[in-house]
């Protein structure tokens, strides 16, 4: 089963199903098709019937309660939110590339995808449910059972509430004005926009309001960025920082990487993405090495929570042989160069400029 992917969908693992589009399927469109989107798995897909899913919401609520789809849908606002989703393993070729990372998949910069979701604002579901204040963490519960962890456990994660209450928050069960695939957490998923997609929680059947944050594997343990030094498999969890908001990130999707190309005046494009409460300000792309850099025209947003497309002209010399691209933020900063600085055990959040390697031939 693959899961009504394009064909050309370059697929790291059948079971679980980890899987993102060639560069040339991705590139182009803001928000990205269906077939197209990227999909993370960590254990089986469930196969849930809308009617029969359940959202258990418990804790620190003064109203717990058990919603049905149909009571999500008809109590509360429905909201729409175009916005970007990215692994934190995006991009780790790039790791693997400077030194090895055994055990996890070599994701290139197409573990990244935009949609439309609609659902409801966890806000106002939490609002109802009666918040109390001493609740710190909103941590979410799915029933795919992983392997990864021993023993195995299901999947989970948490927010902190400040995110959890703001309003780009969904419980969505539309992606794309179509209802939410299984492969994307169908019925219903959790959408956290700006964080990275591992707090996204697809197939999501209980929120619990509490003190701390999740002590789920996915949560304490894995999406952890650990230093360069620890050993993943003996490090205390607690020398990793949870990864909460992406990273600055940026890369090149045309050409794809490793193309030939005639010289003269070539179309570069790709995407640039700047996570929670920041803005894409800038992108520049450069031919040699970063010495000059040469400013790319940036597409519009249709809000603050997506990715940034961008596209410029260059003119390529049968010298040119690699191509780089950095994004700059709203706050002034940008990518660290060199994927080296960045290695990490886990190989995650991997921003160094994005750079694809050509082979300009001749033009004449
Ligand atoms: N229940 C559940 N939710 C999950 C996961 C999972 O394995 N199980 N993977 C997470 C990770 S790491 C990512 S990057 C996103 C991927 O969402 P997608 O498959 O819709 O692209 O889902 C997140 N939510
Ligand atoms: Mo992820």
């Amino acid at each position: 089963m693959t899961w009504q992917k394009r064909d050309d969908t370059v697929v790291h693992e059948l079971d679980p199903y980890n899987a993102e589009p060639a560069r040339a399927a991705l590139d182009g469109h803001l928000i990205t098709p269906l077939d197209t989107f990227y999909s993370r798995n960590h254990g089986p897909i469930p196969q849930i019937e809308p009617g029969q899913w359940r959202l258990r919401l418990d804790g620190l609520l003064d109203r717990p309660v058990v919603l049905s789809l149909d009571q999500l849908q008809t109590q509360f606002d429905t909201r729409t939110v175009p916005a970007t989703m990215q692994c934190a393993g995006a991009r780790r070729a790039d790791l693997i590339a400077v030194r090895d990372i055994p055990g996890e998949a070599p994701w290139g910069p197409c573990a990244t995808s935009t949609a439309r979701w609609t659902g409801v604002a966890l806000a106002d579901v939490l609002a109802a449910a009666g918040l109390q204040d001493d609740a710190v963490h909103l941590a979410f519960e799915a029933p795919d059972l992983s392997h990864i962890p021993e023993p195995p456990q299901t999947y989970g994660s948490s927010i902190p509430r400040a995110k959890a209450t703001s309003p780009e928050v969904l419980l969505a069960w539309a992606m794309n004005d179509r209802p939410l695939p299984a492969v994307h957490g169908g019925p219903v998923r959790v959408v956290v926009p700006g964080y990275i997609g591992a707090r996204s929680v697809k197939w999501v059947n209980r929120i619990t309001a509490q003190t701390a944050p999740s002590s789920n594997y996915f949560q304490a343990t894995a999406y952890r960025l650990l230093p360069a030094e620890a050993d993943p498999d003996t490090a205390d969890p607690d020398h990793g920082l949870s990864l909460s908001s992406v990273a600055l990130n940026s890369d090149i999707l045309t050409p794809p990487d490793g193309a030939t190309v005639p010289a003269g005046r070539t179309l570069v494009s790709g995407y640039a993405y700047a996570g929670d409460n920041r803005t894409i300000a800038r992108v520049d792309v450069s031919t040699d090495h970063g010495a000059t850099w040469h400013q790319a025209d940036l597409d519009t947003t249709p809000g603050p929570w997506t990715w940034t497309l961008w596209q410029t002209t260059l003119d390529l010399r049968p010298v040119t042989s690699h191509i780089v691209v950095r994004a700059w933020d709203s706050t002034g900063a940008t990518q660290p160069e060199d994927p080296a600085t960045l290695w990490n055990p886990k190989g995650y959040i991997n921003n160094a400029w994005g750079r694809i390697t050509l082979t300009v031939t001749d033009a004449s």
